[in-house]
């Protein structure tokens, strides 16, 4: 793979205006996905999103307010979110797509969130494609038959479109209810961060088989992500196309490796997979835990939003991000950044959160005015922890709007 080229990692202003849904403004001849997809076809439902503030901080211009959303806005914290979820399996919840919408809808409507996440899962494409996949209570993602053979790989199904009908009408239902000033970001989980659950079977703490794979057998190791990386691909570009305004690439997990071996084992892919959707013309973030030391080198894999989680100030993250951009492409826009409020902060009272999130504020600010970093999107540095009183979550929203 080669590096991102100059001009189209540079999404403009008016490309991030274009949809493909607009007239003439698909994604050009032989920049198509890469996989079998048709060329994405304008959704009906496609609306323009106005004034959005969460897409004038991605672009880099001057939002009408600084936007907020929060990574695990939808889930265990809402009163609302536990009733409709009572009796309904997870992934049954994320394959309905009346429940898929009105998740996604509760905390937007609950906190007035910029930006709503779809509710589903990272591991709903493996679960669509036929991998015997399940999440289980308490636990987490858990695999039937954990992945760790050639052979084992060889069998890994890629997810078609149609697999992903119920995903494209909830998504059709979250865009009829947003407002034109919110938007509706879609995600996906990164091969390293899937090909992890793939092989423990299950959550792990250190990864150890997954690592131990990638180092004993490198070519088995890259079988598996370019298994994996058409199925990511095609998550993120049906979602595209069924009109969310903007995708979440999460690599939860691979902070665990050291930068020389993220970038061998796992930027290659990463790249592929910005390069597919960029023909799309929505902002791309990036994010993973733990990434202080690779937030360079994921930057350069082509996102236009850096995802930050609470280890690193976000002025000290732009310095990173903005230093390895401009090495690879001078003339490339640097990324906005978000994040990035320790969850646990949530816990620690009033004055704790205003003292936290103003300074947080203060930090973004800085790295924009110093050049690093084209908006500042606030977020959580990780996901809202289940046991957050949602009361505190509303205030945090209002203090980031006042900022
Ligand atoms: O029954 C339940 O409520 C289970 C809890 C839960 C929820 C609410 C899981 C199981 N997934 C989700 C939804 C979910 N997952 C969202 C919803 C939208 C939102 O953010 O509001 C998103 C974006 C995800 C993505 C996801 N799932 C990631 C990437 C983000 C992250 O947290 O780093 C990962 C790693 C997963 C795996 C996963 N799914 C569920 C759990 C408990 C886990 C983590 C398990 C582990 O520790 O490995």
């Amino acid at each position: 793979m080669t590096d991102t080229p100059a001009d189209p990692s540079t999404p403009t202003s008016d490309a991030l205006h274009q949809r493909p849904g607009a007239a003439g403004t698909g994604p050009a001849p032989g920049s198509a996905p890469a996989s079998d997809a048709p060329a994405p076809q304008p959704s009906p439902r496609r609306r323009a999103a106005h004034d959005a503030p969460f897409l004038a901080a991605a672009r880099g211009e001057r939002p009408s307010r600084r936007p907020v959303w929060m990574m695990r806005q939808a889930g265990r914290s809402l009163p609302e979110y536990r009733e409709i979820r009572r009796g309904t399996g997870m992934l049954e919840a994320c394959f309905t797509p009346e429940i898929l919408a009105e998740v996604t809808m509760q905390p937007v409507r609950r906190h007035d969130a910029d930006a709503a996440i779809l509710f589903s899962d990272i591991v709903v494409p493996l679960k669509a494609a036929g991998v015997d996949v399940d999440i289980v209570a308490g636990r987490g993602p858990v695999v039937g038959h954990p992945v760790r053979t050639a052979a084992d790989v060889a069998a890994l199904p890629t997810v078609t479109e149609d697999q992903l009908a119920p995903v494209v009408e909830g998504i059709g239902g979250v865009l009829g209810e947003l407002r034109p000033d919110q938007v509706l970001i879609g995600f996906a989980g990164a091969p390293f961060t899937l090909a992890s659950y793939l092989i423990e079977g299950g959550p792990s703490r250190n990864h150890e088989r997954t690592k131990a794979l990638a180092y004993s057998d490198p070519d088995l190791w890259h079988a598996l992500m370019t298994a994996l990386t058409p199925t990511v691909i095609r998550f993120l570009t049906v979602q595209a196309e069924a009109g969310v305004d903007a995708v979440q690439l999460f690599d939860s997990w691979v902070g665990h490796l050291s930068v020389r071996d993220y970038d061998r084992l796992v930027a290659p892919y990463t790249r592929r997979i910005f390069e597919a959707v960029r023909p799309y013309g929505i902002p791309t973030i990036h994010f993973g835990v733990g990434t202080g030391e690779l937030l360079g080198t994921m930057a350069a894999t082509g996102p236009d939003v850096m995802g930050v989680d609470w280890r690193v100030p976000l002025d000290t993250a732009a310095g990173r991000v903005a230093e390895a951009v401009r090495s690879v492409d001078p003339s490339r826009q640097v990324p906005a950044l978000q994040g990035n409020l320790d969850p646990a902060v949530l816990f620690a009272g009033d004055d704790a959160v205003r003292r936290h999130v103003d300074r947080i504020c203060a930090e973004a600010d800085h790295a924009v005015e110093r050049g690093d970093a084209r908006g500042h999107i606030f977020n959580l540095g990780h996901g809202v922890l289940p046991d957050t009183d949602p009361d505190v979550i509303t205030r945090v929203f209002e203090r980031v709007h006042a900022r």
